[in-house]
């Protein structure tokens, strides 16, 4: 079964997904590897690999020892076009489709492309949508692109739909690592309306309350990397499954 499969049946299974991730810029492989074990032992559904700041040029052998520690799907978030491991299971395939820089639309993917087919990684074509969250994101100062507006979800919309039609897999709303502000229930909802691919929604995501509400709105996957950062404790990690477990199920019976 594909890891895009595997995402699939988990959506159809327990409502809602739960995913953290791991930034390679902030910790060392063997830390990365700890961490991963604490995630599978509390239920997450995935992970996710990758940083926007690629400052690490130790990316293989994180993924390397995350893969090795532990056997939940492992997904590369990338950056760029360096960020790529054969000892991943999958990579989401970003394409920036909030921005209109054709470095992040196409060119990095192009980069990429040769690489990826020696790994015989599988891709997870995603459109990547920055939505503002009141302050500069890395996202926005790497990709020197603007987010889209926070009070305008019909704008966000049109884009997923775009995307949809340009026959991506899945859509990422992404408030920005670190974001002061989640991507608003508003945009997941009218996002949720709109397109029929799974979503994953992240950035600024800092409590199991604040994850519940974008499940209630639309998201098919809570994605969280600070806020476990400090407080990674097998505990915490937990609340956020059940939660966005819960939620998922409820919705999923109200449909
Ligand atoms: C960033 O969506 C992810 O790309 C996670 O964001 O670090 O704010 O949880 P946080």
């Amino acid at each position: 079964m594909t890891i895009y499969d595997q995402l699939l049946s988990i959506r159809r299974e327990k409502g809602a997904g739960f995913f953290v991730l791991l930034d390679p810029d902030d910790h060392a492989p063997e830390v990365l590897a700890a961490k991963a074990c604490l995630c599978r032992d509390a239920g997450v559904d995935a992970l996710l690999i990758g940083g926007s700041r690629m400052v690490n040029h130790d990316f293989k052998e994180a993924v390397t020892a995350v893969k090795s520690a532990c056997d939940l799907p492992l997904i590369i978030f990338p950056g760029g076009h360096t960020q790529l491991s054969p000892d991943a299971d999958a990579l989401l395939f970003l394409s920036l489709i909030s921005g209109r820089n054709p470095r992040w639309l196409i060119e990095e993917h192009v980069q990429a492309a040769p690489l990826i087919h020696s790994y015989e990684l599988e891709t997870i074509s995603t459109g990547y949508m920055l939505i503002a969250s009141g302050k500069t994101t890395a996202v926005e100062e790497v990709s020197g692109t603007q987010p889209l507006p926070r009070d305008n979800p019909g704008l966000a919309a049109d884009h997923a739909l775009a995307g949809q039609y340009l026959g991506l897999k899945m859509i990422y709303l992404e408030a920005g690592s670190g974001a002061d502000a989640p991507v608003p229930d508003e945009i997941v909802a009218a996002v949720r309306r709109t397109v029929h691919l799974p979503l994953i929604v992240g950035g600024g995501i800092r409590s199991p309350e604040i994850a519940a509400a974008k499940v209630r709105a639309g998201a098919d996957f809570i994605a969280v990397g600070t806020a476990l950062e400090t407080e990674a404790g097998e505990e915490i990690l937990r609340q956020y499954v059940k939660t966005v477990h819960e939620i998922g199920k409820r919705r999923s019976h109200t449909r």
